[in-house]
């Protein structure tokens, strides 16, 4: 195999772009993938301060490290969920990263916040702990960027989450997610700020290459909470489908993507209010994340 580059001996074949390159090329294939994605959805610029959503895995590191490479004002927020070993290792590798790039980390506890860590927060309120979760992150990213002045928040979401996660929307027809599922989402309020997805265009091994290529010492165990999830139930389905037919959740995201996904916007809007608890944006009188607060609270102190 040869890189379709220059010519020299290939060291990766990515089968659904029917190609192989040599490491550099593929470096260099990486990076202008997630330049398109920027330029395309008009993602940020270089004026604007990024917030880098980092977890301490593969894809957050490897989207951090092509941004400050591009030469990106970023700084990265870790939150700590407090789920056991699996937190800790994910901070220091967060830490360690940071302190080799020069960059600045803002780190959130979660467990401050909430009132609990994750796996006592699972257990004071019986929800499944993953949507306890991601509630919180998305809240805490938010009210993070805010806070310290960063109008975009980048998470490292690649073409097999985006995929599963559309999969996922799919099978129980969650015609509400469907709109929202987007490598962009518009601020809609001013105490919203963007999110935005570079790495939608990479599959999960094309960022795994990356980051061995570039050295970057990323946690490789899983939270301990992902197994059961169904997510990954999905990302196996279409691993399956990939296998058989390599470009498969390509098509299947950027089919939606382009001629789909505008049949779900909505016309008319939710109104979006302030919560009265914490000032953050909700559709309600309290948002979802002080309930949950408030609930730990009770549970965790009664
Ligand atoms: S961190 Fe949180 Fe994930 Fe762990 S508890 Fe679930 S949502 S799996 S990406
Ligand atoms: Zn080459
Ligand atoms: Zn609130």
């Amino acid at each position: 195999m040869k890189c379709r580059k220059c010519g020299s001996a290939a060291a990766l074949e990515l089968r659904r772009h029917n190609a192989a390159f040599c490491s550099p090329h593929f470096l260099e294939f990486f990076r202008k993938q997630v330049a398109e994605a920027v330029h395309r959805h008009q993602m940020f610029t270089r004026e604007e301060k990024i917030m880098v959503a980092v977890s301490g895995g593969k894809d957050s590191l490897a989207l951090w490290d092509v941004l400050i490479e591009d030469g990106y004002q970023t700084a990265g927020l870790y939150l700590d969920l407090g789920i056991f070993d699996y937190s800790k290792e994910s901070k220091a590798k967060c830490e360690a990263f940071a302190a080799s790039r020069g960059q600045t980390l803002h780190i959130e506890r979660v467990a401050e916040a909430v009132g609990a860590p994750i796996p006592v927060v699972q257990q004071a309120t019986r929800r499944p702990t993953c949507s306890a979760c991601g509630l919180s992150k998305r809240y805490l990213m938010n009210r993070a960027a805010l806070q310290h002045g960063y109008p975009v928040v980048a998470t490292g979401h690649n073409l097999d989450d985006e995929a599963a996660t559309l999969f996922g929307s799919v099978m129980h027809w969650q015609t509400d997610a469907l709109p929202r599922q987007s490598p962009a989402l518009a601020s809609t309020h001013p105490k919203l700020v963007r999110r935005v997805k570079p790495l939608y265009r990479l599959s999960e091994l094309e960022t795994a290459a990356f980051a061995f290529l570039r050295g970057i010492d990323y946690i490789v165990e899983e939270c301990p909470f992902a197994k059961g999830a169904t997510s990954i139930a999905h990302k196996q389905v279409l691993d399956r489908l990939e296998e058989a037919s390599p470009g498969s959740k390509h098509n299947f995201l950027f089919g939606f993507l382009e001629k789909a996904r505008p049949a779900f916007e909505k016309i008319e809007h939710v109104e979006l209010l302030e919560c009265t608890s914490c000032g953050q944006v909700t559709t309600g009188a309290i948002c979802a994340f002080c309930k949950l607060a408030d609930l730990v609270k009770r549970r965790t102190t009664g």
